[in-house]
Order: C-alpha cells, then sequence, then structure tokens
C-alpha cells in the first residue's frame, strides 16, 4: 500500500509543488486549507481530478489539527503552513508567533499524545531567517541571529522539532530552506513582485515599481528542486537537519537588472524606491552552504538564478498578456 501524507500549507508555492510530487510517487495526499472568502486552491486545482488520491480538510493551526492527525493516522507529515511574510510579521508579530511558533507546538502535541510518535514522522519548514544577521555563508554549524518576529517563532520550532526528536523520540526533521522562488511564488515578495510588474510595464498595463531595499543578497533556488529535497530529507535513516541552498548569492539589484535586461525595458524610466516597502530590521546577505545534503543525500540544485528568471518571467508574460485579453 502507498504511504499516506498530511500536508499543511497545501494551497502554498510550496505545498502546491510537494503535493505533485507525492502523488506522482503513488502517495495518498491529505492537505489542510483554511476558510477564506475567496478560492485560496488556485495552485492545487489541476491536481484534482477522479483519479487523484489528494483529499483537502478545513483546518487552521490556530486552531490545531488534532482531529486530522487522529483520522488520517499519516506516515509523514509535512508543516509547511505560516504567516510566511517576513515584511508582514513586523505589523502582526503576535499572530505570527502564534502560528509560526505555537501551531507548530499544536502539531509535535498533537502526534505525541495520540500516540504516533513511532508512526509518523515530521517535517518543520525551518528557515534561513533564523541566521538573520550572522555573516554568510550559513551552514548547519552556523550561529542563528535571528532579527524579525517570522524570524524569531521560526528560531522556537525548529529548537522545539528538534527537542521533540531528542526528547519523545519521534521521526522530527528540520529543513533549513534558503529563498526558493517559482512561477506560483506570492506576488508580494520581492521576485514576483518585479517579474510580475516588468511583465506588466512590458505589455502597457502599469507604468512604475516600488520597491525597498536592493542591496539585500539572498540565495535564490527554485521551489521544485527544494520539495525534492525535503522528501528526502524525511525518507533518510535518521531524522536530522538539514540546510537547503544553491550556494550562489546574488543582490535584490542584480535580480531587478536581469528581469529588466531580459524583456529590454529601462530600469531607470520605472523603478522607484519607497521607504515604505523597508524593514525596521533587515537581513543583509544570505549564502547557503548546503554541503551536507548534498554529500549525504545527494540532494543538488537543478535550476541555476538565470534559469529562474527566465522561468518566472516566462509564466507572468503569459499571465499578463491572458489579462489583457479580459
Ligand atoms: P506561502 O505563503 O506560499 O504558503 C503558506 C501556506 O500556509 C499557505 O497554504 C497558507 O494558506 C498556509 N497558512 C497560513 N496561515 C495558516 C494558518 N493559520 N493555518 C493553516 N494554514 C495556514 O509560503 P511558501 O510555500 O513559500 O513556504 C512554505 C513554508 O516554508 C512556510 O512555512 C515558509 O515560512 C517556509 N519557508 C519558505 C521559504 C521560501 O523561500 N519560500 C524559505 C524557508 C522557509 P493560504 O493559501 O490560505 O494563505
Ligand atoms: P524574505 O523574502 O524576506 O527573504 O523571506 P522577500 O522576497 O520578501 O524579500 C527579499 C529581500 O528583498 C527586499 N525587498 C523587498 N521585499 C519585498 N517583499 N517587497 C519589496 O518591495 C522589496 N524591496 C526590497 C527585502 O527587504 C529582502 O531583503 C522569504 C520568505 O519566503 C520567508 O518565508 C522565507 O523563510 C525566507 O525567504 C527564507
Amino acid at each position: 500500500m502507498g504511504k499516506v501524507a498530511l500536508i499543511t500549507g497545501i494551497t502554498g508555492q510550496d505545498g502546491s509543488y510537494l503535493s505533485e510530487l507525492l502523488l506522482s510517487k503513488g502517495y495518498e495526499v491529505h492537505g489542510v486549507i483554511r476558510r477564506s472568502s475567496w478560492p485560496n486552491t488556485g495552485r492545487i486545482d489541476k491536481t484534482f481530478d477522479p483519479e487523484s488520491k489528494q483529499y483537502i480538510h478545513y483546518g487552521d493551526l490556530s486552531d490545531g489539527i488534532d482531529d486530522l492527525l487522529y483520522s488520517i493516522q499519516p506516515d509523514e507529515v509535512y508543516n509547511l503552513a505560516a504567516m510566511s511574510h517576513v515584511k508582514i510579521s513586523f505589523d502582526v508579530p503576535i499572530y505570527t508567533s502564534e502560528i509560526n511558533a505555537v501551531g507548530v507546538c499544536r502539531i509535535l502535541e498533537g502526534i505525541r499524545k495520540l500516540g504516533l510518535a513511532k508512526k509518523t514522522k515530521f517535517y518543520q519548514a525551518s528557515s534561513s531567517e533564523m541566521f538573520g544577521i550572522t555573516p554568510p555563508p550559513q551552514n548547519e554549524n552556523s550561529v542563528f541571529n535571528p532579527v524579525s518576529p517570522y524570524g524569531c517563532a521560526k528560531l522556537y520550532s525548529y529548537h522545539l522539532t528538534r527537542s521533540y526528536r531528542s526528547g519523545y523520540g519521534l521521526f522530527a526533521a528540520n529543513g533549513i530552506l534558503f529563498n526558493h522562488e517559482s512561477e506560483r511564488r506570492g506576488v508580494n515578495f520581492v521576485t514576483r513582485k518585479i517579474t510580475r510588474a516588468a511583465c506588466r510595464i512590458k505589455l502597457g498595463l502599469q507604468d512604475t515599481l516600488r520597491l525597498g531595499n536592493l542591496d539585500a543578497k539572498r540565495d535564490w533556488g527554485h521551489s521544485k528542486d527544494y520539495m525534492r529535497a525535503i522528501y528526502m530529507i524525511l525518507q533518510h535513516e535518521t531524522p536530522d537537519d538539514w540546510v537547503v541552498s544553491t550556494g550562489e548569492t546574488h543582490t535584490v539589484r542584480e535580480f531587478l537588472e536581469s528581469v529588466f535586461e531580459y524583456l529590454e525595458i529601462p530600469m531607470e524610466k520605472h523603478v522607484i524606491i519607497d521607504e515604505s516597502f523597508k524593514r525596521p530590521n533587515e537581513v543583509p546577505a544570505l549564502l547557503g552552504d548546503s554541503t551536507k545534503i548534498q554529500t549525504v543525500l545527494g540532494w543538488k540544485p537543478e535550476v541555476s538564478f538565470k534559469q529562474l528568471v527566465k522561468l518566472m518571467i516566462d509564466s507572468d508574460l503569459k499571465e499578463v498578456a491572458l489579462e489583457l485579453l479580459k
């Protein structure tokens, strides 16, 4: 019989790619979606068909998912749900802690109390944001120095995951993922904000693009590659903590220049620096050293920075062209 997985955050960028990956491997996939006033299943709609083994259930990390854990008895839980926007975490720090920190405690406690500790493997979506102002390169042994409510809440969950592993013998693993993007990236993260706006400018639907700090450096990979990594993390014989990154870093300015260059539009005419997009604290430079996962699990990123930029632009050009037809 195939394995059963439960994904929180299945409607997000990563959750949708992970669901596709697990379905392709014969898994029965259960996803937690939260109630919203407008459909939020756009990224997973195409994986619903009469043959598909993808099932969705209402739930929220503020409420806990014990009933689902009990009825599904999953072999693997991937906890991808989060208030995932770093800048917005400064606006809603208590909610961010409630979901990204206490929410994770609810799931781990659920697994423990329901007696699933021997059966259910747990994956926690930890983040390079936990390194904060620690200078690059960052790996599993680097000091954590988070400077945002998001990063602080993720660090709590990272440690809690380790503590359930050592204390209760749970197969509980952390992936410390550096920034990863895709054609499905949320539109208010900087890469997608840039590719989408540049395509709209190219096709005459928009004139200006307002951005904050262009000097920050990020290690950007593709979400599909990173979902392959987290699957491998849960298949390894022992639970552990793993940095997942490309080992290449670029400034936001470089990403911006690559996009405008590809589309052959002058950047100076359209880009405005807007202080309101800057953060109270910035993480200046991220560059991951993923030697461990590359040597122990044999994982490697396949999509380069240049390919990522191209994939995102080509997809946005199509999407914006459809907007023009409306
Ligand atoms: P997204 O923002 O695209 O997806 C977040 C998901 O969490 C969505 O499905 C969202 O639902 C869901 N969610 C939010 N709040 C709740 C809640 N209270 N209860 C239940 N579900 C909720 O993020 P990504 O896919 O990019 O990231 C996935 C995970 O990985 C997150 O935990 C993120 O913090 C972490 N991460 C991401 C990195 C990246 O670069 N992408 C890097 C490192 C870590 P809805 O669709 O309804 O909003
Ligand atoms: P980040 O991603 O904060 O690294 O978190 P984001 O794309 O939001 O910002 C990257 C860098 O770009 C700068 N920036 C802007 N950012 C946004 N969103 N909007 C702007 O207009 C803008 N202008 C400049 C930011 O200051 C920052 O330096 C992402 C999320 O996916 C987290 O969930 C994840 O944990 C980390 O990556 C790793």
